[in-house]
């Protein structure tokens, strides 16, 4: 670890836990302390535009500090001029607002079987927002883009995790070019979040969380595909369903981009214990490239189906609110379905479509509820696995990060193995004399368990 490194990761430690322990208060679930990684509380669903305190928070590396003063957005390769812009430059340019959806593509990821490594994503790694910033056209007109240019490249000022390459992801010209591809400094009316990507971030309505760059300091116009880790290995997937632990051809993947028709019930919750008198179901659906057009919600385990009554969209990239009204016919148990339709006829699956990093979950949301004479409060769900810690695994694995991104990991021993060398491959010590003690300790505290 170089002395920077270390200097930013001793210094996001002392700083970040407090900003994590007051995330868990607002009711977001943390997957990760530092770097940062937030989901929204099931309770997100039901706003029309998610408030900042509910945010997900998706993260790979640690978090910059950025001064606004120094601070310059640089344009260049495939262009007539290059340009370096102050936040004051970029403000002369015409104000663009629009309310989106941003989602992660691995969001749901938790959901597939057999378990997939990675952040363990339920419902929640998705938002609603009102971004408001310049047309990205606008900036890449203004550098007299040329017709060479076939991906526009995005850098942020985040500090990598360990030896994992920086944060560096494309978009392909005629989706940068899109009116509604913004180079935004306001999310729901205040100035960009610092964890959100202050001072600029890119918006790309329409298309997957990872192609929504924060922290944005240089635009690079390529005449080539883009080769770096976040646009050749991360972010890819078959195009298909493939058979559930499959490794799939390199070359068969291709990066996610426009995210896939969903809804999600947030009320009742799972487990919800409800009285025999009338509820409203309801939650949020979204989509991609094609709007959501209907809602359905079936309260009979999927026999009959009923229109949900949709909030207005607040654009076309918005999430919709929907609500049905029902009243229990008697008690007993229920499994409440949801399923959203986009206008070009696509609808969500019943069954899952597994891919190798558990991208793009999608599936049909079925919450069982019970009908009984009183209501009650669901469950809590099982405290995560405690244990105290073997000292080899404490050297070696706690340090970039806390436990928190391992405890959530349900992996076989050569799932295990296979996060060993990646773990590595980023700048993990991981001994070889220490390899078989480290895979029985993580597999006897972090095995594949059911979900439930
Ligand atoms: C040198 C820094 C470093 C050390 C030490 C380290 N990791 Fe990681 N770890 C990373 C990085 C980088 C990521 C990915 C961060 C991201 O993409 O959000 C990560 C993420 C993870 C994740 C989340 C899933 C994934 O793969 O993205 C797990 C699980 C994990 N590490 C396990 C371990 C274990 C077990 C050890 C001890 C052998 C360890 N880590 C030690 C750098 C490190
Ligand atoms: N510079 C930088 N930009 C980034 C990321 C990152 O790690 N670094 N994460 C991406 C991913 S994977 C997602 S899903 C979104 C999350 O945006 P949010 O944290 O504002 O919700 O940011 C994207 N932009
Ligand atoms: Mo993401």
């Amino acid at each position: 670890m170089t002395s920077r490194r270390m200097f930013f990761s001793t210094l996001a430690a002392a700083g970040f836990a407090p900003l994590a322990a007051e995330t868990a208060k607002r009711g977001m679930r943390v997957l990760s302390t530092r770097p940062e990684d937030f989901e929204m509380p099931m309770e997100g669903f039901l706003s029309e535009v998610t408030p900042i305190e509910q945010f997900f928070v998706r993260s790979h590396h640690y978090t910059p500090k950025v001064d606004l003063a120094s601070w310059r957005l640089a344009v260049e390769g495939e262009v007539g001029r290059t340009l370096s812009l102050s936040m004051d430059d970029l403000r002369k340019l015409p104000r663009v607002e629009l309310v989106s959806v941003i989602e992660c593509a691995g969001n749901g990821r938790s959901l597939y079987e057999p378990s997939i490594i990675g952040l363990q994503w339920e419902h929640g790694g998705v938002g609603n927002g009102r971004w408001a910033g310049v047309r990205l056209a606008d900036v890449l007109k203004q550098a007299g883009l040329k017709p060479t240019a076939r991906h526009i490249l995005f850098d942020g000022a985040d500090v990598p995790v360990g030896t994992m390459p920086k944060f560096q992801r494309t978009v392909p010209t005629a989706k940068a070019l899109h009116p509604d591809t913004l180079l935004a400094y306001e999310m729901n009316g205040q100035a960009l979040p610092v964890s959100h990507g202050f001072p600029l971030r890119l918006a790309v309505p329409g298309w997957g969380g990872d192609c929504w760059t924060k922290w944005v300091t240089r635009i690079q116009a390529l005449d080539r595909d883009f080769e770096g880790f976040f646009m050749a290995t991360g972010y890819r997937h078959p195009g298909k369903a493939v058979v559930p632990g499959t490794a799939v051809d390199p070359k068969l993947m291709k990066p996610v981009e426009s995210l896939h028709i969903k809804s999600v019930i947030a009320a009742p919750l799972e487990g919800a214990v409800l009285g025999t008198g009338p509820v409203t179901i309801s939650g949020a659906a979204w989509s991609g490239d094609s709007p959501v057009a209907s809602v359905e919600v079936s309260t009979d385990r999927g026999r009959t189906w009923k229109p949900a009554r949709l909030s207005a969209a607040l654009s076309r990239y918005s999430w919709r609110t929907f609500q049905l009204a029902w009243t229990p016919p008697e008690q007993g148990h229920y499994v409440l379905m949801a399923r959203a339709r986009d206008a070009a006829g696509n609808t969500q699956p019943f069954a899952p479509e597994w891919n190798p990093s558990g991208y793009l979950w999608n599936v049909v949301h079925q919450v069982l509820v019970e009908v009984a004479a009183a209501a009650s409060a669901p469950k809590a769900p099982a405290a995560p696995a405690t244990g105290t810690p073997n000292a080899r695994y404490k050297a070696a694995c706690i340090g970039c990060h806390e436990e928190d991104v391992i405890a959530q990991q349900r992996l076989t021993r050569a799932q295990w193995d296979r996060e060993l060398t990646k773990m590595k491959n980023w700048g993990a010590s991981v001994p070889d004399d220490a390899r078989n003690e480290l895979l029985d300790y993580l597999t006897s505290r972090f095995g594949y368990r059911p979900r439930r």
